[in-house]
């Protein structure tokens, strides 16, 4: 039987052969230099247009010229949400290197683990991240020979970017550092933006390696090509709203370590012209506060901002009536939230404020799907408000099947795959030019999440021919609309992130008092989030279960970023709950 493919509504756009660089400057000449690019909410310090396109392509110079890295090396982001990102990532990218991006919360472990598997050299870093960095260098699962070898890979940030730009009001001297600076390396040449792209193959080179676990295991580098984001990039600027550069500013408070932030928040406002005010967290004064100073219009946030919009007395304290759009993504988001944050935030005499989606994965650039503005665009008689919850439609040069049988993942010729019937739930695929290359390094990865084109020989895919499961459960609704209902895969998200259930698992074995683990994500409406939880069984079955509680969810606090900890529930209380439904639930199975 045929495949039941669905498509989007709107018109494909061309699909283009250059490099990321020369597509997010496409527009340069468009907008004047000394329009604001990227703002630090904080102190007010402003990169304009013209200053990004020239640090860029002097860091760009630096790396190459002082031969700090060769073309297709790996540089290595660590640092939270600052204005020197786009510098760092655009002059890295001029330079032909690729970028992976820690979280700025991982420990040493986690840093070594990331480094190693993308084959990083160079590593950006902020001062506070420096001890981390060090550690992570000259611990034995990195090896560095010595400590002049750790220093010669790291490149650190400006605290504060007004050195740099030569408008710091003190009078005072430059702290003295022993390591490369950022600033040291905007001053020694400039690449001539043309020479940086020859050679520059834009459907198979990657650009970016953001780490995600997939459907199971532990994080991988998706391997995120140049066209998947030239793409991705394109294809959202069709979906979205339109926005302009001189009435809208877009707040970003997501992390740009993650594809989310570092696509919609650090790549695509540039490309439209549109000034980004960075905050280097999400803090729910700070961000009021940013929405009041800097007149926000647009911003993008996961579903557990939204319950602090929806509680929290500071979104009374600040004029808010700026915002016209949030976009939600990265979790689910119920209609009930939607509902208590527009009532709470936009009295009924200031034109209305959107509450809408998006969806997708790292594996896919990320965005695949968005709700549009209605009833703004044409959509019949349908309401803002009758698609609450929705992702939307599929976003232009993808298309998409909900499968509902696939032999659990070994479906080996086109007949064994069988799409679920017009309305009914199945697993959500993805096929097109935006959708990852692949795992880095991981075959038995990247067979268990493509579903090959068959006619179309593996050793040499087509990009964008093979079918992407996402692990994801969705149903399309009369009006083409996709509603995301449940998630296949092992996943974990705290608050939006990525907690990968066997990477958790296997910390938790190495622990002497702990015979066997598992790890699920348990449900929390208050906070609209998961909250990872690990079943233990003791190494010694007199141990006191509640201590040992204790002691092992202290203990990974150690050994994990924040978003990692073990939060579903310590208590012996709680925990006996859970047992008791799930002893119910399987009883009555
Ligand atoms: N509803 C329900 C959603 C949703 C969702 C994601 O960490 P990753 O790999 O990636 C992301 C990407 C988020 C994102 C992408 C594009 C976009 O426009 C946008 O929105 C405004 C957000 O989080 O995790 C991918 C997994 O996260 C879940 C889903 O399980 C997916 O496989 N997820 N968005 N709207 N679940």
């Amino acid at each position: 039987m045929a495949p039941r493919i669905y498509k989007s509504p709107l018109p494909d756009k061309p699909i283009v052969q250059r490099s990321i660089f020369t597509h997010q400057f496409s527009n340069f000449s468009k907008y004047p230099s000394e329009f604001p690019a990227y703002i630090d909410a904080q102190t007010g310090v402003t990169l304009n247009r013209g200053h990004i396109k020239d640090f860029a392509l002097s860091f760009g110079y630096s790396l190459r010229n002082e031969k700090l890295a060769k073309r297709g090396d790996t540089v290595m982001m660590y640092s939270p949400n600052s204005i020197c990102w786009p510098v760092v990532v655009f002059g890295a990218v001029a330079a032909g290197l690729r970028c992976t991006f820690a979280n700025p919360a991982s420990t040493a472990d986690e840093l070594a683990y990331q480094y190693k598997d993308s084959q990083a050299f160079l590593i950006c870093t902020t001062r506070a991240n420096l001890n981390t960095v060090q550690q992570m260098l000259t611990s034995k699962a990195v090896g560095v020979a010595s400590k002049e070898d750790a220093e010669r890979r790291i490149i650190l940030l400006p605290d504060d970017f007004d050195w740099v730009l030569g408008t710091k009001k003190t009078d005072g001297e430059k702290p003295i550092s022993k390591f490369t600076r950022l600033e040291d390396l905007l001053n020694l040449g400039r690449l001539k933006q043309e020479e940086q792209f020859q050679g520059v193959d834009a459907e198979q080179e990657t650009v970016f390696l953001c780490y995600s676990s997939g459907t199971t295991g532990k994080p991988k580098g998706v391997e995120t090509t140049h066209q998947n984001l030239t793409t991705v990039l394109d294809i959202v600027v069709s979906g979205f709203p339109p926005l302009s550069p001189t009435d809208d500013r877009m707040l970003a408070i997501l992390p740009f370590y993650h594809i989310y932030g570092l696509v919609k928040l650090l790549l695509f406002p540039f490309l439209c012209g549109v000034s980004t005010i960075v905050l280097p967290n999400f803090d729910p004064v700070k961000f009021c506060e940013s929405i009041q100073r800097y007149k926000i219009t647009v911003t993008l946030i996961v579903p557990p901002v939204l319950v602090v919009m929806a509680r929290h007395e500071c979104v009374h304290q600040y004029d808010m009536s700026s915002l016209r759009i949030m976009f939600s993504g990265a979790a689910p988001l119920g209609g009930d939230l939607v509902r208590a944050v527009r009532s709470r935030l936009r009295p009924t005499n200031l034109p209305p404020l959107h509450i809408v989606q998006g969806y997708g994965l790292t594996e896919t650039s990320p965005t695949t799907h968005l709700l549009p503005l209605l009833p703004a665009r044409e959509w019949g008689d349908m309401t803002e408000e009758s698609k609450y919850g929705s992702i939307g439609f599929l976003l232009p040069n993808l298309e998409a099947r909900l499968v509902a049988d696939d032999k659990d993942g070994h479906a080996k010729t086109d007949d064994e795959v069988v799409d679920a019937p017009e309305g009914e739930r199945g697993e959500i695929w993805i096929r097109g030019r935006s959708v990852m290359k692949g795992y880095l390094n991981n075959s038995a990865a990247n067979a268990n999440a493509f579903y090959p084109h068959l006619s179309i020989p593996p050793s040499n895919p087509i990009p964008g021919s093979r079918w992407f499961k996402t692990g994801d459960i969705g149903v399309v609704d009369k009006d083409g609309f996709f509603w995301v209902v449940d998630r296949k895969k092992e996943l974990i998200k705290y608050k939006g992130f990525q907690v990968p259930p066997a990477e958790l698992e296997s910390i938790l074995l190495t622990h002497p008092k702990v015979a066997d683990v598992g790890v699920i994500g348990v449900e929390s409406t208050r906070e609209s989030t998961e909250l990872p939880r690990a079943y233990i069984v003791p190494a010694d079955p007199s141990i006191q279960t509640l201590e040992l509680v204790r002691e092992v969810q202290e203990w990974v606090k150690t050994k994990v970023a924040k978003h990692k900890f073990l939060r579903g529930g310590a208590s012996g209380k709680i925990l006996r709950r859970h047992l008791k439904e799930q002893a119910l639930k399987e009883l009555a199975g």
